[in-house]
Parts: structure tokens; sequence; C-alpha cells
């Protein structure tokens, strides 16, 4: 397998098949947030710009309880950034963020989030974290996105927002598993980069079959 993500030749032209996914554009991921992203917040007009252009856009928010499991403060004597085994596998702790109802969970109010047609929550069971718009940390759980997708039908998803190598990553590689196309925005999307996990990432994703694009090559 090859380590480089595949180039995506063009859209041709973007049609009724094509949806933009806006993985996690929220508060507590930018960089005066509780989980900075670093540059988070230059993804936002890019969206925008991509968002005007696509037929049809579909956002994600990440959305934890409280005393959420993923949260290293629901682990006493852990601290974030260690990872724990739960009972699905090992799972990072993350600092408290974005936590239901409040404005650290709320989308960044530059993005003009009017143009989504669906904003699908996840990371809300207390005791499964959820990475990916698809399926969640345990890997079983289905979020319902791919049969809303499916039943929209579209194809082609490209992918935006954060992070990287996290939300980003584990939603591209789901959507391949799903059946659909996958086209990462690089230039749309930021990583955490905690200890490799950006390279890891970018293979992953290529290994799945996910092609890369730029914002420039897809709006001309
Ligand atoms: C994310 C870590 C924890 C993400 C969400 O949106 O990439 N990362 N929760
Ligand atoms: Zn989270």
């Amino acid at each position: 397998m090859s380590n480089a993500i595949g180039r995506f030749a063009g859209p041709g032209s973007l049609g009724e098949s094509d949806c933009l996914v806006v993985i996690d554009l929220q508060n507590d991921f930018m960089p005066s947030g509780a989980l900075p992203v670093p540059d988070g917040d230059a993804v936002v007009p890019v969206i925008n710009r991509l968002a005007e252009a696509f037929p049809h856009v579909v956002a994600t928010q990440d959305w934890h309880p409280a005393d959420h499991s993923s949260f290293a403060s629901a682990h006493p004597g852990r601290g974030a950034f260690e990872t724990i085994e739960a009972p699905y596998g090992p799972q990072t702790l993350w600092p408290d963020h974005c936590v239901q109802g409040t404005e650290g969970a709320a989308l960044h109010n530059g993005f003009a989030s009017a143009r989504a047609e669906l904003i699908l929550r996840k990371g809300f069971r207390p005791d499964i974290d959820s990475y990916s718009a698809f399926t969640e940390n345990d890997r079983k759980t289905p979020t319902g996105l791919a049969g809303y997708l499916r039943e929209r039908g579209f194809k082609r998803l490209f992918f935006a927002g954060l992070a990287t190598d996290y939300c980003v990553r584990w939603s591209v590689e789901d959507a391949r598993t799903a059946g659909f196309e996958a086209v990462l925005i690089e230039d749309a999307c930021r990583a955490i980069d905690l200890a490799g996990s950006l390279a890891a990432a970018m293979k992953a994703m290529a290994d799945a079959g996910a092609m890369s694009s730029s914002v420039d090559a897809l709006l001309g």
C-alpha cells in the first residue's frame, strides 16, 4: 500500500451526489478553546467558501455529557493526553471539551452553518467516545449518518474541519467502509498532532482509499 494519499483528479463539476461534510467546527477546538487545534480558526472562512460552492452540506458537532468517559477529569490520577484502556480498547483522555449546551460546544459563530442541511451530534453516550461521524469508538455503535447520506443519494463525500488526525481521519475511513468515495480537503483541515498522529492519520486514510484535494483545486 502507498504511504501517500492519492490526489483527487478533480470534481469535473459538483453535482447532486456530492456532499461537503464539515467536522466539528466548534469553539472548543479553536485556538482559545478547551482542546485547541493549532490554527483551527484559519479553516473557518475557507470552509464558508466551500459551503457556498457545494450543492449539499452536512456538519457534525462533538457533543459530550459533562462527565464523559473521554475526559481526563473523569479518571482520578490520570492526565489529559494520556491513553487508558477503555472496555472497547485504547482511549486517549482529553481536557473537558464540547460539553452539551455550552458555548465551547457551539459551532464557531463565523461558520456559515445555515447551509448545513443536517447537523449530526456524536459522542453523547457517557461511556463511549466518538471521533468518527459514522461509528463510535467501540467501532460498533452507528451514529446513523451512513444511512442518512445513503438515503440522500450521496456518492462522494468531501471532508473539511477539525481535527485532521482524530475526528476527520476516522470519519474519512468510515466513509470508505460505508462505501462512499471520500476526499480529504487537506487545507480545509487542521491537526492536533499528538505523537505522530497526523502522519498515522494520513497513512490510514490513504490505505482506506481516500483521496486528497485542496480548496483551490475544488473551487478553481
Ligand atoms: C476531537 C478529540 C476529542 C476531534 C474530538 O474533533 O478531532 N478530538 N474529541
Ligand atoms: Zn470529543
